[in-house]
């Protein structure tokens, strides 16, 4: 049981760590650190990664029918920069103490969460430009503002290199959806299906409305988050609109409207019950996810027993 003097040496460390935080500075592994913080940050640093490492499914579908080289090259080279961003976030996680092992147990028995946009399939090629520009647009409007402020130093710094790829990402989308909504007729409407599709999903992104986010005021108050769910979902609209609008494609919300006062585009209500029900695991895809991701571990498994093996003969003596 803490006595009052463990009490006063907690409440002094908690004062310190926040301190820290106010100033500014970057907490790193080894030091100090409330468990509620680590527990938030393993939380979300973990469910960052897999969102990456399952990300790479809907896209990867895609790379054996790109329509030309140049755009297989293209694809290739981002869903590999995904597996990237997985490793720099798994890496970030481990510093706070779970194995790689333990987050990927967690993942593939389905006790994980990762982003619910991934749980959605790619129907067409035009999906795949809308997810470079929507997906990826959202991803580093959320990350940008981790990589920048976020008070853990190895998450922050991940997000750093990250966000630099992820803008390449949302570049090569953006240039498909321009092309695509000003190219035929047929290539117009393969794009504006997709806009229907991936447009509520990717406003979902950004997490439920901030008076049902139960883990923003204590990621806001430790400086892990500085932007609340809903603050980030309107920059994304304001952003994105007048962007379609100038590209003639429509968007699925017939409550869209422009509020002259606050200078922010309105959206409609978000079907919260979709919402709830893809992250619990019962969206188009959560299975089918899931299995490829569990064949992949299977599939690798003999790799990661081979470098464990010769890690162990490399600790052997040299044989005469
Ligand atoms: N999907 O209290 P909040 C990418 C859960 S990377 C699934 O508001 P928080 C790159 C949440 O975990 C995309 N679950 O939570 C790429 C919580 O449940 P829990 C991933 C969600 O943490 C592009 C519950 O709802 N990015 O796209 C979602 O304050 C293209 C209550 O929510 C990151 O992970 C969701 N969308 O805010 C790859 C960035 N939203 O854990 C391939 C870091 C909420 O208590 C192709 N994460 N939930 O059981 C964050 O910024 C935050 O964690 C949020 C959620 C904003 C995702």
């Amino acid at each position: 049981m803490n006595g009052p003097t463990d009490r006063n040496a907690d409440e002094r460390e908690l004062a310190e760590f926040e301190a820290r935080i106010a100033r500014g500075e970057k907490i790193e592994p080894g030091d100090w650190m409330p468990e509620e913080y680590r527990q938030q940050l393993i939380r979300m640093i973990s469910q960052h990664a897999h969102s990456e490492i399952v990300g790479m499914l809907p896209e990867g579908a895609w790379i054996t029918r790109a329509p030309n080289l140049r755009r297989k090259m293209v694809l290739l080279a981002k869903v590999q920069d995904e597996a990237g961003h997985g490793e720099y976030l798994y890496h970030a996680a481990e510093t706070l103490g779970p194995t790689r092992e333990e987050m990927l147990d967690d993942l593939l028995d389905g006790r994980a969460k990762y982003s619910n946009i991934f749980n959605y399939p790619t129907l067409t090629w035009a999906d795949i430009g809308i997810i470079g520009y929507f997906v990826d647009g959202a991803a580093i409007l959320n990350q940008t503002m981790l990589a920048r402020c976020s008070s853990y130093g190895p998450y922050a710094r991940a997000n750093v290199r990250i966000c630099a790829e992820e803008s390449f990402h949302m570049k090569q989308g953006k240039e498909m959806v321009i092309r695509m909504a000003t190219g035929t007729a047929e290539q117009k409407r393969l794009v504006q299906d997709a806009v229907n599709r991936w447009w509520w999903p990717t406003l979902m992104m950004f997490g439920p409305h901030d008076q049902h986010s139960p883990n923003t005021p204590q990621l806001v108050r430790w400086g892990i988050k500085t932007r609340t769910n809903d603050e980030l979902r309107q920059t994304f609209v304001n952003n994105l609109v007048p962007e379609l609008h100038a590209l003639d494609l429509e968007i699925p919300d017939p409550d869209l409207h422009y509020e002259e006062e606050s200078g922010n585009w309105i959206i409609g209500e978000i079907d919260w019950d979709e919402f709830w029900a893809v992250i619990h695991g019962d969206g188009p895809c959560n299975e089918e996810r899931l299995a490829a991701r569990r064949r992949a571990h299977e599939e690798g498994r003999w790799v990661r027993e081979a470098m464990a093996a010769y890690a162990e003969r490399k600790k052997e003596p040299e044989r005469a």
